[in-house]
């Protein structure tokens, strides 16, 4: 990789040895962080040996390394993608000019909020998976958590650089801000909603990483596209580790379908899973309706002058915006959005430019409905007679104009009445959560899974499923 830093004491490919101020600004943040991570991070385990991937260059054949780290010692870096030579802005008012290499001075602060809205986002998932290790349901999986949450602390070095480096004073205080918010906090909650919900179980773990982190795969593809190529660069590297996050949360979850169907099948029962430690298929369902939900208010109004400002400013695209055939303006062109008018869901042709939040919401839609298909593949090998559903866009919503109305998962618009009537078949209830919670026993024996999850298919990077992933019995003192 061309100038990676790997031995510093921030491993990075940006040459910050050769920028003294960025250097000593970021190696105060470091200790914060570490102090961030020991308090808000993987509760226990910190001086647990994992089997972890490492990034240590951008190569698209070696950035990768694989070996025993304590998490504390995780060698959190500071990673660009390649420069694109002579890229250029390919969307928006300055289509066709030089991408820029500093901040544009007059969109500086709606640069700014769209990075510290991304950065936030990351340290929030730690905190908010913070103690799933004590009940993790294999070592297999408990280091997936593991290399999950070191990740996620590293995209969020990588936005805490992003505002150092170019943020100036501002910057630093938003770093700090990062910091100091706390998911579910009453007084300094994280930004976006769903990264103020819980996740108590493994359950929610998988259904968070399938759902939410896909979120993050649109969210950061937008971002990839954006005028301001240190965030583009940073982005296009950050995905590459994101697709790992989603692999753990659709895995996981097809791993639970697998078992639930295998007890279905072996006591010829259709719904008493519950009763032989499986999760049975409509508590999955209830879980799907919930983190879908809470996951599609992450992109925003349907109708968006935050997102159309950021587009023709050239601060952020649309999903896969070099490959689209069209003028990449949109000032004439309209896009159907499904909206509610006056008790109706409809569907109406509106400016392109402010339906960009809908327009990417259709993309991730389509994207959980592949991996839905996927599952109910897994069922349908059972030869049971159920399908999983995403609900209607409308159910369950807080942002957007479904958010005022109550919407059944097939897309009514309903009364009150009827939501507080049927609000339990749809969502998960305090009855599932005390359920999901009594499984969640931890099972820590290499190569031994918890009852109602069916094991991977293979082991990582080529190990066998009974490796040693976490070193569990090696503590230090
Ligand atoms: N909760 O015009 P509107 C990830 C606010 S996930 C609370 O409708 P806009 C990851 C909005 O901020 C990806 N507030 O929306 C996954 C605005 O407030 P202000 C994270 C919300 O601005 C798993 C107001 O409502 N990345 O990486 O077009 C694990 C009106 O906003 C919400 C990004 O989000 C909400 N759900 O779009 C780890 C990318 N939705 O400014 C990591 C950066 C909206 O009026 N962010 N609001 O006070 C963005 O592009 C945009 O901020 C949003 C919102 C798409 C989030």
């Amino acid at each position: 990789m061309a100038g990676a830093d790997y031995l510093e004491r921030i491993p990075n490919n940006v040459n910050l040895r050769d920028d003294r101020r960025l250097l000593r600004a970021l190696e105060e943040w470091q200790p914060r962080f570490l102090d961030w991570w020991k308090e808000m991070g993987p509760d226990g385990f910190q001086a647990t040996e994992v089997y972890l991937r490492t990034a240590i260059s951008v190569d698209r054949d070696g950035w990768a390394q694989f070996g025993y780290v304590k998490m504390p010692d995780y060698r959190w870096g500071i990673f660009l993608a390649e420069p694109e030579p002579d890229r250029r802005i390919a969307f928006g008012d300055h289509l066709g000019k030089s991408a820029w290499p500093e901040v544009p001075g007059e969109y500086r602060g709606v640069l700014r909020r769209l990075i510290v809205t991304q950065g936030d986002t990351e340290p929030a998932s730690v905190e908010q998976q913070r103690h799933l290790g004590r009940t993790c349901p294999s070592i297999y999986d408990l280091r997936n958590l593991f290399q999950v949450n070191v990740e996620e602390g590293r995209h969020l070095w990588a936005m805490v650089y992003l505002l150092h480096a170019y943020f100036g004073r501002d910057g630093r205080e938003e770093a700090e801000a990062l910091l100091q918010r706390r998911s579910g906090d009453r007084d300094k909650p994280r930004i976006l909603g769903a990264f103020n919900e819980q996740t108590p179980d493994w359950l929610s773990f998988f259904m968070f990483c399938f759902f939410t982190d896909r979120d993050g795969k649109y969210q950061l593809a937008s971002l990839q596209e954006s005028g301001f190529d240190p965030l583009s660069r940073t982005c296009r590297f950050m995905l590459t580790e994101e697709a790992h996050h989603m692999f753990v949360g659709e895995v996981g979850v097809a791993r639970i379908v697998q078992k639930s169907c295998e007890l279905m099948r072996d006591h010829r029962t259709d719904d008493d899973v519950r009763r032989h430690g499986g999760i049975d298929l409509p508590t999955l369902q209830r879980y799907i309706n919930f983190h879908y939900s809470v996951s599609l208010d992450l992109f925003g109004s349907e109708v968006s002058t935050n997102a159309a400002n950021a587009f023709t400013m050239g601060l952020k695209g649309r999903f896969e915006e070099t490959k689209k055939d069209d003028d990449h303006r949109l000032a004439d062109s309209t896009y159907p959005v499904t909206t509610l008018e006056a008790d109706r869901v409809v569907s109406r042709d509106l400016p392109a430019l402010t339906a960009l939040n809908e327009r990417l919401r259709d993309d991730y839609i389509a994207d959980c409905q592949r991996g839905v298909d996927r599952w109910n593949r897994i069922i349908d090998e059972h030869g049971i007679d159920l399908e999983l559903r995403l609900p209607h866009r409308g159910f369950h919503r807080a942002i957007g104009s479904f958010g005022e109305a109550k919407i059944s998962p097939d897309g009514r618009v309903i009364t009150q009445a009827e939501w507080d009537a049927r609000r339990d078949e749809w969502l998960p209830t305090p009855e599932d959560a005390q359920f999901v919670a009594t499984l969640m026993r931890p099972v820590v024996e290499p190569g031994r899974f918890a009852g109602w999850i069916a094991p991977p298919p293979r082991g990582i990077n080529g190990l066998s499923l009974d490796h040693e992933y976490v070193r569990l019995t090696r503590k230090e003192g």
